[in-house]
């Protein structure tokens, strides 16, 4: 009885008793019926009644529902039904619908869409709907299911290395974030950003990825990167963005020069060990290179082993300490000195090798400098 003519003369299906009781009827008072149905658009001039009653009979379905049209996943209980059925002979039909272990509605006219109301139950949800005719015939129920998720992924989590000479002497940042997202869950992935600088603007990075880490390859030396990361439900619920966490990637040790004395020895073994891969040094007392930079914190990122040696830092023209490299095995990418502002500025750093005898290299391998 129910059904689209543009699909009939499919497939033929086994007649129902409560059509051939229809056919039945229909072949008994052929006049009555005819002169009840309203002309259809593609009812050929030629087809007889019993054309039209075989029609209706091989093209019986149910009608057909989905839910948000069938989509797989749903954030809201709040959702639109969508109906196919139809009347072989156009005649008026009207329609009701229940939750999974609910009770039915109240018929309604028929419609090709129905809001309707989920139960708040996460996970997958099934609704029913049934159609029936003027005569009282009822269609057999039909289904579909969704899978409600209507909770946000919460604990979003993002890291990243705070001075990436600490962890690496490359321009690769590795970051890993996470996330949970309460079970029943639709499914969790991740938009990560990230951002050159505290007043860059932040650029898609990853978007709707599975995995938890990445790595930015050819970072650009004397930036500061940040980076964020959100949980994303499959079902369109969407956490808050991290606060940033923060990589300085800091200058090689010859980018920020304004003056040296000395410091004229440049080393690039041990491969792979030093901070982009080279260091400067001097073995001579009272040799001393200066820096210029703009930032609000700075890192000098030196060497540390047994023939290194004592110098002395100063900022801005101020003594700040003396700093002891000596170490009883070698250690790379050491941060020796920092210091840090309120707000962004521009400064001078000195280091003065003291040729500490016996033990009179200094190194300096890099700057890390945020902003
Ligand atoms: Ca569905
Ligand atoms: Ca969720
Ligand atoms: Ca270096």
């Amino acid at each position: 009885m129910w059904t689209l003519r543009a699909k009939q003369r499919s497939s033929r299906k086994p007649i129902s008793l409560l059509l051939v009781a229809q056919l039945i009827f229909q072949l008994i008072v052929p006049a009555v019926a005819v002169a009840n149905v309203p002309p259809v658009a593609d009812a050929g001039p030629d087809r007889t009644v019993e054309e039209d009653i075989l029609v209706a009979l091989e093209g019986k379905d149910n009608g057909a529902v989905t839910i948000n049209n069938d989509a797989k996943y749903a954030n809201s209980t709040a959702v639109t039904l969508n109906l196919a059925a139809a009347d072989p002979e156009g005649s008026p039909i009207s329609m009701r619908f229940k939750n999974d272990g609910g009770s039915w509605s109240g018929w309604g006219s028929f419609a090709s869409s129905k809001s309707w109301q989920l139960p708040a139950i996460q996970g997958t949800r099934k609704v029913w709907a049934q159609f029936k005719d003027v005569a009282g015939n009822l269609s057999e129920p039909i289904s579909d299911t969704i899978f409600l998720d209507t909770t946000a992924p919460q604990r979003q989590k993002i890291t990243a290395p705070r001075l990436l000479s600490n962890v690496t002497s490359g321009r690769t940042i590795r970051a890993a974030w996470s996330a949970t997202d309460t079970a029943p869950s639709s499914g969790l992935v991740y938009d990560v950003q990230f951002k050159l600088g505290s007043n860059g603007t932040w650029r898609a990075w990853k978007t709707g990825v599975v995995t938890t880490s990445g790595y930015l390859k050819k970072a650009v030396q004397g930036r500061t990167y940040f980076f964020r990361s959100r949980g994303r439900d499959n079902a369109g619920n969407v956490g808050a963005w991290t606060a940033p966490a923060k990589t300085i990637v800091p200058f090689d040790q010859d980018k920020l020069i304004t003056s040296r004395r000395g410091f004229i020895h440049t080393s690039a073994a041990p491969a792979n060990r030093h901070w982009l891969s080279t260091v400067r040094y001097s073995i001579r007392r009272g040799y001393h290179v200066k820096y210029k930079f703009t930032g609000d914190s700075v890192y000098l990122i030196s060497t540390l082993g047994p023939d290194r040696g004592e110098g002395k830092v100063y900022v801005d023209g101020v003594y700040q300490k003396t700093v002891d490299t000596g170490n009883a095995r070698l250690k790379y990418r050491r941060v020796i000195f920092s210091k840090s502002w309120k707000r962004a500025g521009t400064h001078t750093l000195m280091i003065i090798n003291l040729g500490t005898q016996g033990r009179s290299r200094f190194d300096l391998d890099g700057l890390g400098v945020s902003l």
